[in-house]
């Protein structure tokens, strides 16, 4: 019985076992070379062995084959051999991860006991639903680093997750160096005290801090590209600001602040002069320097006008604009970003609310609120990305009996997260074509270590994991939940303080 999550497009067992040894010997064509020597650093962790270098019979091959689709792969385990066919570096890296899940969970750990490492003859055929398949991490309410990152882009990579949005900036913390503006992490990246879960009267007393240095992101985002994995940067802007306006008042509208110590949606937001808007784009600058991916999250979400309703220089903007209000004022703010990301090549994504006032012409909008917008955007052309705090809020409790650091915090089990259907509503096939794919969210506010962290997140990513992945034909919770305690069982071997798992089916 195999244990495969995310469940493969085809499976079919075959007879025997294929045991790897010392001598047995990966081969790549040239293309799947990092692959295959990423894959043999992997090995060599467990078993000790140098596969890239022995010269044995039994061998593991990683094929090129042109007519695969993109990041599909074809596994085939027999006595003799494994071979892995794709078409692209993706694809092979995929077969890789299954392979690994083929094996004894103590593959994927640290010198290893296991003596016989054997893996079941199958054949398997593969290929991802969705391109986008995400997680969130917030790291500006708390700071996780750059070692913690790397090992969660591993976890990202063994459940064929392929997205990384890193939420760089908020309100409580802005955590990426900024050469041109030093103090956005100098003063920006500390405050002074922490409110305890979500009670406005309640605080730890402890300072927190934290940032990512340029050199931190780039090996970030290297550690990533070689297990294709895509780190999206998030600077948010126009609301979720105090960190910066700490650092830089200027910025704002008058009120002075400093790095709240307080979650919620706070009401200082920046104002709409032309040097705001530079320091967005020269912000921007710096983050498509370290960060390649196509898409660059601008934020976009909560951001109360009551601040631009009393700005003389805000409404002088509505009038000068012919604008009819401060959500128009938004929508405005968000194109000029939106047309210099797209002059420089790239594509902006904001969340639900950049609908307000009217998309701009190139967003694509990550959906965290109702489908409706999701339903609109798709309806006008528009890409989305499916993040429905309604079911992939993972900062929302597990458990209805668990202790919540908020009453009102809902409760999104693992069942709820399986059940989700990311295709709104009322679309058509077609316009179905443009949900891109899926994504939780790890919000930290109440997530202040990374054991929490890890509990939050899994077993429910491996859940997502499957709703991004799996062909919904092919998506069954009771299956899922068979195959779940011989992968959490991988997850212990990878030292992931997961929640624990009560079968309901
Ligand atoms: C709403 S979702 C927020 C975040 C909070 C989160 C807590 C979104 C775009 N904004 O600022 O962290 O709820 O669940």
């Amino acid at each position: 019985m195999t244990s495969l999550i995310p469940l493969p497009t085809s499976l079919r067992l075959g007879e025997g076992v294929f045991v790897l040894s010392a001598d047995s010997r990966i081969e790549a064509d040239t293309p799947f070379a990092p692959v295959a020597k990423l894959f043999a650093e992997e090995l060599r962790r467990s078993t000790g062995w140098d596969l890239l270098s022995a010269v044995g019979a039994a061998r593991i091959e990683l094929r090129m084959v042109a007519e695969l689709p993109n990041e599909a792969y074809r596994l085939r385990v027999s006595r003799e051999r494994i071979s892995i066919e794709a078409s692209g570096p993706a694809g092979a890296f995929y077969g890789t991860r299954t392979l690994l899940q083929l094996f004894p969970s103590a593959i994927l750990g640290k010198q290893a006991e296991v003596r016989v490492w054997s893996a079941s003859a199958v054949e398997i055929e593969d290929s991802p639903r969705f391109s986008w398949r995400g997680s969130h991490l917030d790291v500006s309410r708390h700071f996780f680093n750059k070692a913690f990152v790397l090992r969660y882009i591993d976890l990202l990579a063994l459940h064929k997750l392929n997205v990384l949005h890193l939420h760089l900036t908020d309100d409580q913390g802005w955590r990426m160096e900024v050469r041109k503006y030093p103090r956005l992490t100098e003063v920006g990246g500390r405050r002074a005290d922490t409110m305890l879960n979500y009670d406005p009267e309640v605080y730890t007393g402890e300072p927190h801090e934290g940032f990512f240095t340029q050199a931190d992101l780039r090996e970030i985002v290297r550690y990533a590209q070689d297990r294709f994995v895509t780190v999206v940067p998030e600077i948010e802007m126009p609301g979720h600001v105090v960190a910066a306006l700490a650092a830089y008042p200027e910025l704002g509208n008058g009120t002075p602040v400093e790095v709240t110590p307080k979650w919620g949606v706070h009401e200082t937001v920046v104002n709409v002069k032309d040097s705001t808007l530079q320091f967005f784009r020269d912000v921007l600058d710096e983050a498509m320097e370290i960060f390649p991916s196509r898409f660059i999250h601008i934020g976009g979400d909560e951001c109360p006008k009551e601040e631009w309703k009393r700005s003389e220089d805000a409404q002088a903007r509505i009038r000068e604009l012919g604008l009819a209000d401060e959500h128009e004022l938004q929508s405005w703010f968000i194109r000029q970003m939106d047309a210099y990301l797209e002059s420089k090549g790239r594509r902006l994504i904001g969340w639900s609310e950049i609908l307000e006032g009217g998309l701009a012409p190139g967003a694509a909008l990550m959906v965290w609120l109702g489908t409706e917008g999701a339903v609109q955007a798709l309806k006008s052309g528009h890409d989305v990305v499916m993040a429905q705090s309604s079911h992939l809020y993972f900062d929302h409790v597990q458990f209805a009996d668990e202790e919540k650091p908020a009453a009102w915090l809902p409760v999104k089990t693992l069942q709820t997260v399986y059940g989700y259907n990311p295709i709104p509503p009322d679309v058509t096939p077609d316009e179905a074509l443009r949900v891109l794919g899926i994504q939780y969210q790890l919000w930290t506010e109440y997530i202040r270590s990374e054991d929490r962290l890890d509990y939050q997140a899994f077993p429910r990513a491996c859940a997502a994991a499957e709703l991004a992945w799996t062909k919904p034909d092919r998506q069954n919770f009771a299956d899922f939940e068979r195959r779940l305690p011989g992968h959490l069982e991988r997850l212990r071997v990878l030292g992931v303080k997961h929640a624990p798992f009560h079968p309901v089916s």
